[in-house]
């Protein structure tokens, strides 16, 4: 009897430490693609089977995607977004997507209440362990469901409220910080007649830097179109151009004081054809980036998310102030 029950004990752990290890993925698994073809063919596309996968969060949700809820939207209601850039080896990276307005806009079934969607994305920004506010430059593990669209493999609800669809997103590491941009040139994802190249085996083209951060030097402006969530155009010395687009940030809603040559850093995104999202500006005149914003609320100091009383104290205790060294000083 004891026997039995230490053989069955030993096969409980060994069936636990292959079902953890069978669940995790990368996100280069995440984002396979048939090699002939280049549709995507991760076994859990259609299933009901949860995928973890670990990664660096490159942007804070509300410089790149409206989240205010709005349930009887006559547009679009809250959405939400981060993306997660693998870290070491893992040379790829995931879009994790949600919305509040399921059955109206997107095919899908239910609709969150305001109260239940605000529930919803205040679960998915903090560690449901220890309650910690997550932020871009943090490395988490998400799980849930994969749902292919225009070009990439997301984790997202397949755009259904049932709580067994729920994305959970944890904790692994906080403030390992943001990956370095990839230096990469236009010539590196459009070809000699300025077409994105596609290669289907992710180890060149638009599919070897899709969803990971990117830096590209000396570029100008095609079409400039300056404003948060607007669609711009830029070129290089060769000719070729790459869309761009604007995230949220309030950096948008100041004058660009961009030089006419200047640098991108952004996350290289495929929506249909390849393009760079760029969440905010934080008007340096050289490179067009926002180093550390975490909430797109300006005037918000005090770090809560929430402007009060509080950031007016702490503003008007500092009133005239400047930081030696700074174009502050020499006003
Ligand atoms: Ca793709
Ligand atoms: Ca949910
Ligand atoms: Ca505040």
């Amino acid at each position: 009897m004891m026997l039995v029950n230490r053989k069955m004990v030993l096969i409980f752990v060994v069936l636990v430490m292959f079902t953890n290890f069978a669940s995790a993925d990368t996100n280069w698994q995440i984002q396979s693609v048939n090699l002939e073809t280049g549709e995507p063919n991760h076994p859990d596309l259609t299933t009901s089977n949860k995928v973890t996968v670990e990664g660096i969060i490159l942007n804070n949700p509300s410089f790149m995607l409206d989240a205010e809820p709005d349930e009887n939207s006559a547009g679009i209601g809250g959405q939400w977004q981060i993306y997660i850039q693998g870290d070491g080896n893992d040379h790829a990276g995931t879009a994790v997507w949600m919305g509040q307005v399921y059955d109206h806009v997107w095919g899908g079934d239910g609709t969150y209440t305001n109260e239940q969607w605000l529930a919803e994305i205040y679960a998915l920004s903090h560690d449901p362990t220890t309650g910690y506010e997550f932020s871009a430059g943090d490395k988490v593990r998400v799980t849930g469901l994969l749902k292919y669209y225009n070009g990439k493999t997301n984790i997202n609800e397949r755009h259904s409220t049932e709580e067994d669809n729920d994305i959970i997103i944890e904790l692994v590491e906080p403030a390992v910080g943001l990956p370095q941009g990839q230096v990469i040139t236009l010539s590196n994802v459009k070809d000699v007649n300025n077409n994105d190249i596609f290669d289907a085996t992710r180890l060149s083209g638009g599919e070897y830097y899709q969803s990971q951060l990117v830096r590209i030097n000396n570029v100008s402006f095609v079409e400039e179109n300056w404003g948060p969530g607007n669609a711009a155009l830029i070129t290089d010395s060769t000719g070729r151009t790459l869309p761009i687009r604007y995230g949220l940030g309030s950096g948008f809603n100041r004058a660009c004081n961009l030089a006419e040559e200047f640098d991108v850093i952004g996350i290289f995104d495929q929506e249909g054809a390849y393009r760079l999202w760029v969440c905010n500006y934080d008007g340096n005149g050289l490179v067009l980036t926002d180093r550390g914003s975490k909430y797109n609320l300006p005037g918000e100091v005090t770090g809560d998310g929430k402007v009060d009383f509080r950031d007016l104290a702490e503003l008007a205790e500092n009133w005239l102030k400047c930081i030696p060294g700074s174009d502050g000083c020499n006003d």
